[in-house]
């Protein structure tokens, strides 16, 4: 399989790497990692992001060549038409890319996707899907080490980001020994530790922890003994000159108390809600995103949309925990 998605990146004139939207440390890690793999092997590859990308991530090597694509734009509807083989990290279903796959012309049998995500249900000719791994990173650090290929310096550090931020810095996630032992090859690799946890964790905006402040003290609410949600509304975010991707990782928060399991952000945009999910124990918050909120995701971190009121979601919410 591996020597097959070999020979296809080097056939590929025109690769495209698609991460999911709102792409996180580990979907920019892979992505951007295989993007070095590819151009160094000749193949002139090219990183899809469906929606723009969080501020916070924007060090990344290799980040100013990522393509957003607009769908409003007819321009970039066919840019999409040109790649002859795509790669979908960090995801393997429909809907995760937005409308990225709509426009691309790839044939089924020029598609991979390479994921650790469960359920998969993306047409491809090569499926990687490791759901014992903790990261996407870790999964295409397997691949490299099978294929020999040289990991540089950029690439390692493209794959410790997602290595970090899939596990909320080693606190959690499957496959942690895969994940220790990856780790430390990419130590002896030479990558510049110090840095990504500088970059990820020590980059808050003031506006950021003001608008935690705020959340935790006013908009957080308590279901029974050991679940929690957050509300929060656009016009609650901009009225603190925060921006949504501040909202990033808050739901993580409730968790962090003593006998809460079980976290929700619900966050009201333009015509839906938007809903993040944790948990901590083994309650399936994907199962919960799959039944109730049109998403999906792990065990433990789900996503999904509401189409209704504030109220309404976090009453089915509250209903469907307890
Ligand atoms: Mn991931």
């Amino acid at each position: 399989m591996i020597k097959r998605l070999k020979k296809l990146i080097e056939e590929s004139t025109r690769l495209a790497v698609v991460m999911h939207q709102n792409p996180d440390g580990d979907a920019m890690g892979s992505a951007l990692a295989l993007y070095e793999y590819a151009n160094d092997s000749g193949t002139s590859a090219t990183v899809i992001s469906p929606t723009p990308i969080n501020e916070n991530l924007l060090w990344m090597p290799h980040s100013e060549h990522i393509f957003i694509f607009d769908e409003t734009l007819q321009s970039h509807q066919k840019q999409l038409q040109e790649f002859d083989t795509v790669v979908f990290v960090d995801h393997s279903s429909d809907g995760r890319n937005g409308s990225v796959s709509d426009y691309l012309t790839a044939p089924t049998e020029k598609r991979v996707f390479i994921d650790h995500h469960p359920s998969p249900n993306l047409e491809v000719a090569i499926a990687i899907s490791e759901v014992e791994s903790a990261a996407t990173c870790c999964v295409l650090y397997e691949i490299f080490v099978a294929l020999n290929a040289h990991i540089s310096k950029t690439m390692g550090t493209c794959l410790y980001t997602g290595i970090i931020t899939d596990t909320g810095n080693f606190r959690y996630g499957k496959g942690m020994a895969q994940l220790f032992r990856i780790t430390s090859e990419l130590i002896i690799l030479g990558i510049d530790k110090e840095q990504v946890t500088q970059q990820i964790y020590y980059s808050n905006t003031e506006n950021r922890l003001r608008l935690l402040g705020f959340v935790l003290n006013e908009k957080m609410k308590r279901v029974g003994n050991h679940a929690a949600y957050i509300t929060l509304t656009e016009q609650e975010i901009s009225s603190l000159n925060a921006k949504y991707n501040d909202t990033e990782d808050f739901v993580n928060y409730p968790l962090t108390i003593k006998d809460v399991y079980i976290s929700a952000i619900f966050i009201e945009k333009d015509d839906y809600i938007k809903i993040s999910l944790r948990s901590r124990v083994e309650f399936d918050v994907n199962l919960l995103a799959r039944n109730h909120f049109n998403g999906g995701g792990h065990q433990n971190a789900s996503g999904g949309r509401f189409y209704g009121t504030l109220q309404e979601a976090t009453d089915l919410y509250s209903k469907n925990i307890i």
